[in-house]
Parts: structure tokens; sequence; C-alpha cells
């Protein structure tokens, strides 16, 4: 079992630690990934869980590393809490995705019960702030869901046209368009038809060979299903499961990228012995491989 640092970065320094294995980070707990590739640099954004048998979750702020080669890494200052939402005080600090835009980087954060903000930096690392003053999305724009915990996990694309696009939600999967000025929603906001398979949370999309992948949490414990489509906003077709129920998680979240001529599957699951739950997670990487047709292997969690 990985051994347990509880080293955590100081609030003025970065912290070097070089990862041995599954999960990768063993000193705090880490969850709900994203990633960006820029240059020779793939950059981590995580959620932040506490040790130690929470029975809910309790996530205050957002976490970033950082690596050139996938083994050594450096975890920045923490460049986002939820407080600096402060429409948001009481939320938690749930699953996020950062993309890069003319110079400036934003950070899609769901706070949980008030809804989707952005946050911009200079930056990769930050330090990052509320561009608003408001949430970009709340419950309302969430149409055809009732519950309280509906507009969350934003995941933000880019396509080839320049257009932004970013997908969220929970129990039903959102998508707009996102203004040039990547801080308002362009036009309506419409919902991915799934064709009957059920879509649980944490959407991803990706493009790959003139292919768009729409990855996402499916199930309760989740695993992660995939679906195919030739257009951004679909039809998508449903390909299958592309890994299992990640030990001792009731939730997964993925992220996918590619980095210097690999894809990589980047995920949570609860393994740390003796502490790792449901509430206190880890991101894992794994390698991710394509099929000739365009699909995807199924993902083999390795512990190296
Ligand atoms: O980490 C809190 C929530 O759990 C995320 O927003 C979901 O994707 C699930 O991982």
């Amino acid at each position: 079992a990985p051994e347990v640092l509880l080293q955590p970065a100081t609030p003025s320094d970065r912290y070097h630690f070089q990862s041995k294995g599954n999960p990768i980070i063993t000193h705090s707990y880490t969850a709900d990934p994203a990633v960006l590739v820029k240059g020779d640099t793939l950059w981590l954004y995580a959620g932040h869980d506490f040790a130690g048998g929470q029975k809910n979750y309790k996530m205050k702020d957002w976490l970033v590393y950082a690596t050139t080669d996938m083994k050594n890494w450096v975890e920045c200052p923490t460049p986002l809490k939820i407080g600096d939402f402060a429409w948001a005080k009481s939320g938690d600090a749930f699953a996020g995705h950062v993309t890069e835009r003319n110079g400036k980087y934003y950070w899609y954060v769901s706070t949980n019960w008030s809804g989707i903000g952005v946050a911009v930096a200079d930056r990769p690392e930050g330090p990052f702030k509320d561009a608003l003053g408001k949430p970009l999305l709340t419950n309302k724009d969430c149409f055809a869901s009732t519950h309280s915990w509906a507009c969350i996990d934003p995941a933000v694309f880019i396509n080839d046209d320049g257009q932004a696009w970013i997908f969220w939600g929970n129990r039903e999967c959102y998508y707009a368009k996102l203004k040039p000025n990547m801080v308002e929603i362009d036009g309506l906001i419409k919902k991915i038809d799934f064709n009957g398979f059920s879509f649980t949370e944490a959407p991803w999309v990706h493009k790959y060979n003139n292919k768009y992948y729409l990855t996402y949490a499916t199930g309760f414990p989740e695993k992660i299903a995939y679906a195919m489509a030739d257009q951004i906003e679909g039809p998508y077709e449903y390909k299958g499961i592309l890994n299992e129920i990640a030990g001792n998680s009731n939730t997964n979240h993925q992220a996918i990228v590619p980095f210097k001529g690999k894809w990589y599957f980047v995920y949570h699951n609860g393994a740390i012995e003796t502490e790792g739950t449901s509430f206190s997670r880890s991101i894992c990487i794994d390698k991710l491989e394509y099929n000739t047709d365009g699909t995807i292997k199924k993902i083999v969690m390795t512990t190296e």
C-alpha cells in the first residue's frame, strides 16, 4: 500500500515530490482531476478531500500540480478556494476544469449548491480570481432537473473552429456555447440525448481523429462510460464502459489528454489504505489506448 505522507505544500512555496505509481499523490487527498497541457508541462487541477472518515464531502479549496515527465511533480500553493467566490461561501469546492484562451486561464468550478463559477488567472498556477462576481450557471439553467446539485461538473472544450463549449450536469448532461470572452453563455442551453443510457455526472469531451468523445460517470457506484459522435452536439452513440468502479470510492471522475505522444486517463479512487474512502479520494493516472476503429480500449487500472 502507498505510504501516506501527509505533508502539505507550504502556502508560500512549492512542494516537489515523485509519484511512485497509483495513486500518484499520497500526501494529500485529491479528487475530480482536470488536466491542461501547455508546452512541455501537464497541469493537473484537483479537488481537495480531507483525511479521516468523513461521512460526506468536505472540500474547501482546489489544488494544482505540474509535471513534465509524469513522474516528478510540483504542487503549487493553493490557487483557489470556495471562499474566493463571495456568492458561494458555504458551498463545496466540487469538480472543476481549467482551459486557456488568449493567454488567460479560466477555471470553471462547481460550488455545489450555488452553481458553476469561473475564475481567471494570468498563469496556469494562478492565483485565480472570481471573474464574474456571480455564478456563470445556476440550477435555473438546468431546466430538466429538480434536485439541488444539478448544476455541477463543468467541462470545457474548444473546437477546431475556435468555438468554446461548456458541458456540465448531474443526472442530465447540459451544454452550451461560450462567448469568446469565456465568461458568458452564448445562445441556448441544450441537453445531450443519451438514448436511454444513464448519465450520472462528470462529463469530459475530447477529440481524436475527427471524432468527438463524451466520457462521463454512469450508475452509482460510478463507472466511466463513453459515447462517440461526428459532431460536437451529437448524436452521441454509446460505446460502453471505459473503466469499472474505482476501488473504494462511490464516485469516479475522469480527464483524458494527450501528452508527449501518449494518451492518459486521469481519475480518482479511494485506494489509500487505511483512510481512503468515497470522501478521502486519490488521483490516479493510467494509459489510454485506441483501437483502429477509434473505440477506446478498456482502461486497466494499475498500481505502478
Ligand atoms: O467531488 C465532489 C463530486 O463528486 C464531484 O463534483 C463529482 O463529479 C463527484 O466526483
